[in-house]
């Protein structure tokens, strides 16, 4: 099984990588840093808001970096994936906390280039 890792806060309001490009299949591991965050399946025109029927970890909240908790992600899809941070205090998503699967773009713009989530 091919698996890859996405680090989650361990810089900041950042997931790392943010941008993805793995087939189908792919377990995807998201490992939590502090403070409390989340990973929560979107879409690309509304980036800070849960895609109904997407995945979501809810929130993790971890006080060591690495924690060793992690949140894992099977790829489902060959279609691109977008996902965010859903904490709202000090509105982690608009602040670009976001990150995307087959996505076929050069960089991520936070988040997603939109303004107005
Ligand atoms: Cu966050």
């Amino acid at each position: 099984m091919r698996q890859t890792t996405v680090d989650v806060g361990k810089n900041g309001l950042t997931f790392e990588p943010n941008l993805l490009i793995e087939p189908k299949g792919t377990v995807v591991s998201f490992q939590f840093n502090p403070k409390n965050h989340s990973v929560i399946q979107s879409s690309f025109d509304k980036p800070c808001v849960p895609l109904s029927g997407g995945f979501s970890s809810g929130s993790i909240p971890v006080a060591t970096s690495p924690s060793g908790v992690e949140f894992a992600y099977t790829i489902d899809r060959d279609t691109p994936i977008w996902f965010y941070c859903g904490q709202t205090t000090g509105n982690h998503c608009q602040s670009g906390m976001v990150g995307a699967i087959n996505a076929y773009v050069f960089s991520l713009p936070s988040p997603f280039n939109h303004p107005t989530p």
